[in-house]
């Protein structure tokens, strides 16, 4: 497709009618086909968890059966935002933290398109943490799906809001002294209709959580555990990039396990897995248009 291109505007988003097909989606996909090889080789460093999530959004956008010219997907700036650059689709790489401030524009003037954001952990609730309160809190319909590798890769390797306790990075060479911000949890308490977090070992789990985030009309956030093995992971000793990835299965719980949970300073119980919230919250933009629907009858006379 001509990624330059981005198509007239018409009806608002309907249904799609992927559930019939699901199970052939899932068989059928082809990762080529959404990506703009062209630009390859890329960016990421050999075992970078946000290939994996790469992979498993594309999957999820194959499976929901979202056209390429329908898609736009925002990012913001670190190497979770230039993972949006390879997606075959319309692509918006925007500015440090403000993807969901360009995605709302956006979306409210092109409510056919599906408009998915791709952030990090420091652009998504540091520099961007505003944005992402007030995007939760109206349910515009936007994918949200925030990369958390627990650190600012792309810039060598700072603390970010979810650097856990005790880890070594360029700016707490004594280790990090500063509880962590538990993302869902706050979306959650913003007000997003949908929550979900999932680690990138499991990709039909992180797959299929994308795609109810995608299928779901309002506000989904998707935390996605990723791994930065370069920069994080050898300043932590903590292994090979397998081993980096297995090491998220010791540190998370699926969220039915919820009663059963081990206690971890500054991570109790809070990094379990799964659908935290699905809501049927109103979503804004058909309330926006209904309201203006409404003043334009009125100015009308009828
Ligand atoms: C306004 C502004 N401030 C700071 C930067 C520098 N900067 C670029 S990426 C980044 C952090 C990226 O971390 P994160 O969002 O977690 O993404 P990651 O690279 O870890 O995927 C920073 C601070 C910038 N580009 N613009
Ligand atoms: S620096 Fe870290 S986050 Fe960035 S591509 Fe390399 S491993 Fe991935
Ligand atoms: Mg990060």
């Amino acid at each position: 497709m001509n990624k330059h291109v981005i198509p007239q505007a018409e009806e608002p988003l309907k249904q799609n009618n992927h559930q019939d097909n699901h199970l052939e989606n899932i068989r059928d996909f082809e990762i080529q086909d959404y990506l703009r090889l062209d630009l390859f080789p890329h960016f990421m460093c050999p075992g970078c968890g946000h290939g994996i999530a790469l992979r498993a959004l594309l999957w999820a956008i194959h499976i929901q059966g979202i056209d390429k010219n329908k898609l736009a997907i925002v990012s913001g700036i670190g190497c979770s935002g230039r993972v949006g650059t390879y997606i075959d689709a319309n692509t918006y790489h925007t500015t440090h933290g403000r993807p969901l401030a360009f995605a709302t524009g956006l979306k409210m003037a092109r409510p056919d398109l599906h408009v998915v954001v791709i952030t990090g952990d420091g652009d998504c609730l540091a520099i961007g943490g505003n944005h992402l309160i007030h995007a939760a809190r109206r349910n515009l319909d936007i994918t949200c799906i925030m990369l958390n590798n627990e650190i600012y890769g792309m810039t060598g390797g700072q603390v970010s809001p979810t650097t856990p306790h005790d880890r070594f990075t360029t700016t707490t060479p004594a280790g990090n002294i500063e509880p962590v911000f538990d993302a869902s949890r706050l979306a959650e308490a913003a007000g997003a209709g949908f929550v979900g977090r999932e680690v990138t070992i499991h990709v039909p789990r992180l797959r299929d959580l994308i795609s109810e985030g995608l299928d779901y009309k309002g506000f989904s956030f998707i935390e996605v555990m990723s791994d930065c093995t370069e920069i994080n992971g050898r300043k932590n000793d903590l292994g090979s990039s397998s081993e980096m990835v297995l090491g998220q299965t010791r540190n998370m719980r699926p969220n039915e396990y919820d009663n059963n949970v081990v206690d971890h300073p500054f991570r109790p119980n809070s990094l379990n897995t799964g659908v935290f919230v699905k809501s049927d919250r109103p979503e804004y933009g058909a309330s926006y248009r209904d309201m203006v629907d409404g003043i334009q009858k009125k100015q009308k006379g009828h």
